[in-house]
């Protein structure tokens, strides 16, 4: 599935601002049976309110039952169709596609049902032509149904638990129980589009890179839809619109001479640089003569894992980076541009050249961004808070492996992906854990033979029976935080065991994909407690000095927790959500930011690869 974009051949118009809503909102009502996916919803019930798309629906009114709302809600948008959609000569055809939208839905055009869709971070679409070609008007009504209930066989598991014990709760009571540590905002969080394309079309292309001796090499692989007898014709053009090689038919190779190869952030004095795939498609169907054109970016990199180093085409890269979230005040993971746009300008300040999707795939926007600035991602999938024995079972593995796919299918294209991560913190000390994370990590390499495959463990290194089937070793550790609290000291000794005892076993390069502590923006103490700014950067100093030692061996990357402050779910040790950001969930930087923001920025510099000096000031607006 290509990403909606605006070519000769092709319309896009975007669904966005204000859809009517409504959600079951009366006290007592029926958990048992309107609250679960897999049942059917009976009836649009619940006021109709305005609600803006995207957006997390959770945080937009007052109502604190909207807050915390679990079960199915509606969302409805009538739109008018260009005719020259409906009655053109040949008509296009008509495709609906959302962003995301959480968690499980089902969506209705004119009355008729033309998709359903599992999972709350990837795109899906319909072709509705025959709906809305065959409907008597212009008029088109987008109905969606949507239900955020997790099970344990769903990416993010879940369960829900009945409270009946009449005494302490009301009728019909219950819970959402939750093994991950971000709130479950729900709603239709990305662009809704209806695009149009002719009636044959590009419906997938497939690049991988390769590049010696001066020759780049750019193998691709399109399919086309709606027709057997067509041609194809490729061009790769440089940023000054050049064209560098051509080719033609649906498999072939396009060679390179000289590339501009694809440099991460800081690495090169021109990062991210992608040329642009035009591939052009002519097929008769009917009489007619149909053209389809496509504009992919290609990015020429190489990715290479050895058993101490992480080689981007072939150099050392070291992973200085964050572990983020989509995450924000009022449109909770809503796809928001400023939010965006701000998160890109302070990575650069930052020094930042890569980031982790922790804990489930984010936008295609963003991905675009991380493509053209050159930020190195590590794509996770939906896979936290796997713990339950039941969810390590074949229903879920298969779920797992259907998510992958998506994944795959979505990103696949994209320089700025160098790894998949299939899960965060599972429990990968049950025997199960060795049959599932084998079977997802074997499928996912099937799907992508080009990039390495992880999953982020914080199992105990003898333990865990999913580390033998990983490329890199991602860990996480809270020592000074949830293990010895309070105690900066046993750092140097703990964390140096912990890529010694790893290494030791397995002998594949090791990232610190997690460690963080929180603090309250404006507490201080001197020497410093738990929760202070002060805290904070003396922990991050402390891990960054067994950092700066293991660096030279095997250890091939530090990425913080967390970029900034996100919401949780309320409990006892949540002060109004995550306080582990470096940044506020305002992004304003608290103290450590600057200590990351100094050892990042002298990192970079000790790379051969950059001019000799680069600050922050001639990098950051590129
Ligand atoms: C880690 C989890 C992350 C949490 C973090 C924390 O991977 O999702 O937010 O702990 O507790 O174990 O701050």
């Amino acid at each position: 599935m290509l990403q909606p974009r605006d070519t000769p051949s092709r319309e896009r118009r975007e669904l966005g601002g204000l859809w009517s809503f409504r959600a079951d909102l009366s006290p007592g009502r029926d958990a048992g049976f309107a609250q679960r996916w897999y049942r059917r919803p009976l009836r649009q019930t619940g006021p109709v309110i305005d609600m803006p798309v995207p957006a997390s629906f959770n945080d937009i009114t007052q109502d604190p039952s909207l807050e915390n709302y679990i079960g199915w809600v509606w969302y409805e948008k009538e739109v008018l169709l260009p005719l020259r959609w409906l009655r053109g000569e040949p008509a296009p055809r008509v495709v609906l596609r959302f962003g995301s939208a959480h968690y499980y839905s089902i969506v209705w055009v004119n009355g008729v049902q033309v998709v359903e869709h599992e999972g709350g971070h990837l795109p899906f679409e319909a072709d509705i032509s025959s709906v809305v070609q065959g409907s008597p008007g212009t008029l088109c009504r987008i109905t969606v149904a949507l239900n955020n209930t997790l099970t344990p066989h769903t990416l993010p598991p879940g369960s829900i638990q009945y409270m009946t014990d009449k005494s302490r709760y009301p009728k019909n009571y219950f819970v959402q129980n939750i093994r991950f540590d971000f709130f479950n905002y729900a709603g239709i969080h990305r662009p809704v589009v209806l695009y149009t394309t002719p009636a044959a079309y590009i419906d997938d292309i497939t690049v991988t890179t390769t590049s010696s001796d001066s020759v780049g090499t750019v193998q691709y692989q399109v399919s086309v839809v709606g027709s057997t007898a067509n041609s194809l014709s490729l061009s790769l053009r440089d940023q000054e619109g050049k064209v560098v090689a051509t080719g033609d038919g649906p498999v072939g190779e396009l060679k390179v001479l000289n590339p501009n190869l694809w440099w991460p952030y800081l690495m090169h004095e021109n990062p991210g640089y992608l040329y642009s795939l035009e591939v052009q498609m002519q097929a008769q169907v009917g009489g007619a003569l149909l053209e389809d054109v496509y504009t992919l970016p290609v990015g020429i990199r190489t990715v290479h894992v050895t058993s101490t180093q992480f080689l981007i085409n072939g150099r050392p890269f070291y992973f200085h980076g964050v572990n983020k979230h989509e995450d924000a005040d009022i449109r909770g993971k809503g796809l928001d541009w400023p939010l965006i746009v701000k998160d890109f300008n302070l990575l650069r300040w930052l020094g930042a050249n890569s980031f982790r999707t922790s804990h489930y795939p984010y936008a295609e926007e963003i991905m675009d961004l991380c493509d053209a600035y050159g930020i190195v991602v590590i794509d996770e999938s939906p896979g936290v808070g796997i713990k339950l024995p039941e969810s390590f079972g074949n229903k879920s593995l298969q779920h797992h492996l259907a998510v992958m796919e998506e994944l795959v299918r979505r990103d696949k294209n994209r320089p700025s992906v160098v790894m998949w991560s299939v899960a965060n913190e599972p429990a990968s000390e049950l025997p199960p854990a060795a049959h599932y994370f084998k079977t997802v990590i074997a499928h996912t390499k099937a799907l992508d033979p080009s990039r390495p495959v992880t999953f982020v463990t914080d199992a105990n290194y003898a333990l865990d029976h999913g580390a033998p089937y990983v490329d890199v070793i991602c860990v996480n550790s809270y020592f000074s935080w949830y293990h010895d609290p309070g105690h900066l000291e046993v750092i140097p000794l703990q964390l140096t065991a912990q890529f010694e005892n790893w290494y030791k076993t397995y002998q594949k390069p090791i990232i610190q994909s997690e460690y963080g502590a929180d603090s309250v923006p404006g507490l201080h103490s001197d020497p410093p407690m738990m929760f202070t700014e002060e805290y904070q950067q003396a922990m991050l100093r402390e891990y960054h000095s067994v950092f700066d030692k293991k660096r030279k061996e095997y250890v091939i990357g530090e990425l913080i927790w967390n970029f900034a402050d996100f919401m949780t779910n309320q409990g006892t040790t949540r002060v109004l959500g995550n306080k582990k950001g470096i940044f506020t969930r305002q992004r304003q930087p608290k103290a450590a930011a600057f200590v990351l923001r100094d050892r990042y920025w002298k990192i970079a510099n000790e790379s051969s690869c950059l001019p000799p000096v680069i600050t922050s000031h001639s990098l950051f607006l590129k």
